[in-house]
């Protein structure tokens, strides 16, 4: 009989052996035909199966918030300064994107890790908050640089209201509010911020469409796919400012010796 040789590499999200490349079995030609959107498309090569419409709408809107916040925040600036040390887009796209993590924009599986642990352990927020405290770890998802009590992240509440009209359940997001209105009885910064309504409103989408069962849930939240989301939509703003840098012309950047302490 026939030996299969033993395959080097295992893949399971894409095919493009036949008449069409298909993504988790679902041929380009019917992706387009059905006006699916960039949402489908990230659920069937992450998520490897077709969620329903206001998960894929959840998932465009986070990607359209987090598309840019700006030329001051980490990621932006990185991107900026190489791209005027005349680098090429791949450099300039990848150094911005190499400041995402624990403190800019990566904090979202981290909240989606400890949110879901507190809720499902039935910590009280003060328990929750005094616990990470004691362990000396912020509450990923809390604390924003600019926002505060009085003047709320835009993209927060737009998050929050979508899944309120729209979600069957928002238990976790829900919590992480009790969450935040203890944090902010302590310091006004401590506002929930987007990397922390995007974790727990995932956990609500993962749990609330009935499409994940308990051990998948699980895996996504450990592996950490959530991450993922923030990385894909700061790439659309880190190239516009590639771009921008490029038709601007502008120089290379040097940093202004009198914003710099020297001291021994
Ligand atoms: N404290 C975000 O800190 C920031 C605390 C906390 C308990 C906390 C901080 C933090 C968790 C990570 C996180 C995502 C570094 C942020 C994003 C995308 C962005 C960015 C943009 C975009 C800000 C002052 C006092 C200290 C701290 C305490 C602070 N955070 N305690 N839990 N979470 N958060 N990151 O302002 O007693 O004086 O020692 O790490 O969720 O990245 O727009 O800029 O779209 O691009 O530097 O929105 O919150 O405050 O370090 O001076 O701390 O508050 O322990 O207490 P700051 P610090 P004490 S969204």
């Amino acid at each position: 009989g026939k030996v299969r040789a033993p395959t080097h590499i295992i893949s399971t999200i894409s095919d493009d052996r036949g008449e069409e490349p298909c993504y988790a079995g679902v041929p380009m030609s019917s992706i387009v035909e059905k006006g699916m959107g960039v949402g489908d498309v990230i659920s069937l090569l992450w998520f490897k199966r077709s969620l329903p419409r206001y998960c894929t709408q959840f998932i465009e809107i986070c990607i359209m918030l987090c598309a840019d916040h700006g030329p001051c925040v980490s990621g932006a600036h990185n991107t900026i300064v190489t791209a005027r040390a005349g680098k090429d887009l791949v450099s300039s796209l990848v150094s911005g994107l190499l400041t995402i993590g624990p403190r800019f924009g990566g904090a979202v599986d981290d909240a989606a890790r400890y949110f879901k642990d507190a809720y499902d352990r039935k910590l009280s927020p003060y328990e929750f908050v005094e616990s990470m405290k004691k362990k000396g770890i912020r509450v990923p998802g809390i604390g924003h640089r600019i926002k505060r009590g009085d003047n709320r992240d835009k993209r927060v509440e737009l998050l929050q209201l979508f899944a309120r009209t729209n979600f069957p359940s928002t238990k976790y997001m829900e919590y992480a509010v009790e969450v935040e209105t203890y944090t902010l009885s302590k310091a006004n910064n401590l506002v929930m911020n987007v990397d922390g309504a995007i974790g727990t409103l995932f956990l609500d989408l993962l749990a609330g469409s009935g499409l994940f069962t308990k051990q998948e849930i699980d895996e996504i939240v450990s592996i950490g796919y959530l991450n993922g989301l923030f990385v894909l939509a700061r790439s659309i703003g880190l190239i516009g400012h590639t771009f921008d840098q490029k038709r601007l012309k502008q120089p290379l950047y040097r940093h202004p010796w009198e914003d710099v302490l020297y001291t021994k």
